[in-house]
């Protein structure tokens, strides 16, 4: 097998959910195009002879062995993607993750212990708003009624949205049985940053996640005319607002962390009403958990000290937080041995691996990124780089699990 029969399924995938504009994609968990991802994953795991076992909160599975039989090596990602994100964040973990399959049997490999493939639903949270949705549902963390409840921009809730794809949201919740026979879980993963650019390294192994989360900040003020109101008499959240922008740039540039506002919704939103409300979303990490905390804090209080000069209201909530993930050392080293060793680096970014680190040793393999550029359509790995993470995923299948 060589680098060609990575482009091969790599562009059998690549056409479902472009959003038409410069290369973009839109994959929405129980949209038209997840339904497409799904099809076309089990097409590929039916034409292995894999067998099919989907749980009930919307994760796909296949397996090499008896899915029953425990102590099985799953890998895995998901499909879905940020609006307008990039082909390979998730989608090169799934295709990695059936070619590596094909590179051991190739090699004539006979697992002694199971051999799983598994996809994650709702892993950007870009649809209802929690990230890693499938598997914090396998592993119970998040209550199912909760996650039932969650809606979407237009309003439509999980339950409704998978029972217009044809699933049912009673299924929802913890798995036990299932996690119970996972013995191990390696997540491929495009790097979105630049540590392997300039290395000779195409793959790494990841050491840690950094902690993260999302917080929901509401500001709320007076809605009003645009035309006839004195700027004096104004009680504007969008002032709040912007300010609040600014100064979690300010505090993430002075502590060294990552500060994010990508999502604003304004009510009502019209050119010529001075706003009622505003709601933002910001997504703030660091590698310290103490860093994250002092960020998120120092922005709380100039915030609402901000709002109490405007007379407006501020209120932030956290909506999803993620502690710092540490990768088990054991089976870090020993991947990256097995892979002549490979470069260990840590990730700004999270993944349905950092949520199974805490039930099963997890690792993570990260293929190099020439530009680092990730949820954005320019995010992309040569297929050669592509070709070395199946490679390096196959051996450490194979050292695992054969
Ligand atoms: O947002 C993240 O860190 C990941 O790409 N879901
Ligand atoms: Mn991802
Ligand atoms: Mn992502
Ligand atoms: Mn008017």
């Amino acid at each position: 097998m060589s680098p060609e029969h990575f482009a091969a399924l790599w562009r059998s995938l690549l056409p479902i959910g472009r959003d038409g504009r410069d290369g973009g994609y839109l994959r929405r968990s129980w949209g038209p195009a997840d339904l497409e991802c799904r099809e076309w994953f089990t097409e590929e795991a039916l034409d292995r002879d894999l067998t099919l076992d989907p749980d009930g909160n919307g994760n796909l599975w296949a397996w090499w062995g008896d899915p029953t039989a425990g102590d099985a090596v799953v890998t895995g990602s998901h499909l879905d993607s940020v609006p307008h994100g990039g082909a390979y964040d998730g989608p090169l973990g799934v295709v990695s993750a059936l070619l590596a399959i094909d590179l051991l049997r190739e090699r004539g490999a006979t697992p002694r212990r199971p051999i799983g493939i598994t996809v994650f639903t709702e892993e950007e949270g870009a649809r209802f708003g929690v990230a890693c949705l499938g598997s914090r549902l396998l592993t119970g963390a998040i209550d199912p009624a909760r996650a039932r409840a969650l809606t979407d921009r237009d309003g439509l809730t999980l339950a409704d949205a998978m029972t217009k794809a044809g699933y049912d949201p009673a299924d929802l919740g913890a798995d036990p049985a299932r996690l119970g026979r996972i013995g191990a879980f390696l997540e491929l993963h495009i790097e979105q940053g630049r540590a392997l650019v300039g290395t000779d390294a195409a793959v790494g192994v990841g050491s840690a996640i950094w902690p993260h989360g999302r917080w929901r900040m509401e500001f709320t003020g007076e809605a009003n005319h645009a035309g006839t109101t004195r700027m004096a008499d104004r009680r504007d959240p969008m002032l709040t607002f912007a300010y609040a922008v600014l100064a979690a740039d300010e505090e993430a540039r002075r502590l060294g962390a990552h500060a994010t506002v990508g999502r604003v919704e304004a009510t009502p939103n019209a050119t010529n009403a001075i706003p009622s409300a505003v709601t933002a979303w910001l997504d703030a990490r660091a590698g310290d958990a103490s860093v994250l905390q002092e960020m998120v804090e120092a922005l709380r209080r100039r915030a609402a000290e901000r709002a109490a000069a405007d007379g407006t209201g501020f209120a932030v909530r956290p909506e999803s937080e993620s502690p710092v993930v540490e990768f088990d050392s054991g089976l870090r080293d020993r991947i990256a041995s097995r892979l002549g060793g490979a470069p260990i680096l840590p990730t700004g970014a999270g993944h349905d691996a950092g949520v199974l680190a805490s039930h099963v040793p997890t690792a993570m393999l990260f293929v190099r990124n020439p530009t680092g550029v990730s949820h954005a359509p320019a995010e992309y790995a040569t297929d050669v780089d592509c070709w070395a993470g199946v490679t390096a995923l196959a051996d450490a299948l194979e050292e695992l699990a054969c």
